[in-house]
């Protein structure tokens, strides 16, 4: 089967040196890979929430929707219930997920959907011009923040970890290798997969400089257990300068909830009695 390119002819604003451009390219070569392998681009969906990286869902030439800000998961969710055979990747952004959408990202990892969650964590709010998001570092000179934040940002792993997401790891664009499998591990994981990826904003938050020095490839360590996961998620907090393990920190088998509601599907048809028996019951 010969590669697709995937690439729109969408004039594409990302600025020169933007980490978006890779996770364009793993994408790209991850869906490529998935085809080859039985799932037909058709069965596709990526979902985009608002800001920068959103506009994957203009420059991939895949099934998708670009939905409003911090709203990639309900959207995502009603897809793979509506059509389980689907399968639905979201990329949201860090403001995206971890502020405007927080509560949907905890809800989504708690119900273990299986979906997949990549976050272009530039850890700054990229499109309107340089605001700190939940991960910007303490002391991150924004737009408005000109005088440095006063408080510490959150680790991302951790709240997804005791969320309950059944797959969870780092990638960073600067590393494609890891990149690409993490992310195609993550489409193939049964359940909520969530990777966060450190992704470069030339603009307003270029760290890749201390990257270069702290990113280091974690070994495949499957047999950890919850406790020991959580230590090596705590390494690094987002903040100072402890080394950043890129890779697979947890997976896990669980039931999603798209299988447990299997079976307790109502019919176009039966919805209106089914509603209004309801409504009966509790007049
Ligand atoms: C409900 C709502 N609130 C705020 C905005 C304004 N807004 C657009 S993009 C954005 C932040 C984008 O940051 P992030 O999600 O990190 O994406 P990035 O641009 O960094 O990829 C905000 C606040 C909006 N469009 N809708
Ligand atoms: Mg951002």
């Amino acid at each position: 089967m010969t590669e697709r390119q995937l690439i729109t002819d969408s004039q594409n604003t990302w600025c020169p040196g933007c980490g978006n451009f890779s996770l364009e390219y793993a994408l790209r070569d991850v869906f490529n890979d998935l085809e080859k392998e039985g799932i037909p681009l058709e069965k596709i969906v990526l979902v985009t929430g608002i800001g920068c990286h959103a506009k994957m869902a203009d420059y991939l030439d895949v099934n998708s929707f670009y939905a409003i800000h911090g709203r990639t998961i309900p959207v995502a969710t009603g897809i793979k219930l509506a059509r389980p055979d689907l399968t639905v990747v979201c990329c949201a952004g860090d403001g995206d997920a971890y502020a405007e959408g927080l509560d949907h990202l905890i809800f989504g990892a708690k119900r273990n959907l299986d979906i997949t969650v990549i976050i272009h964590n530039n850890r700054v709010y990229g499109l309107t011009t340089g605001q700190y998001t939940p991960t910007s570092p303490l002391g991150f000179k924004g737009r408005s923040t000109p005088e440095g934040t006063q408080e510490s940002p959150i680790n991302p792993l951790e709240l997804m970890l005791t969320s309950g997401a059944t797959y969870i790891g780092r990638g960073y664009t600067k590393n494609l290798k890891v990149l690409r499998l993490l992310i195609k591990e993550a489409i193939l994981h049964k359940g909520f997969s969530f990777v966060d990826v450190l992704q470069i904003c030339a603009t307003y938050f270029d760290v890749h400089e201390i990257y270069d020095t702290l990113v280091y490839e974690l070994e495949k360590q499957e047999a950890y257990t919850f406790e020991e996961v959580m230590k090596k998620i705590r390494e690094w907090d987002y903040n100072g300068k402890a080394p950043i393990g890129l890779g697979t920190y947890y997976r896990k088998e669980a039931p999603t909830f798209d299988e447990r509601i299997k079976g307790k599907k109502i019919s176009e048809e039966d919805r209106e009695k089914v509603i209004q028996q309801v409504l009966e019951k509790n007049r």
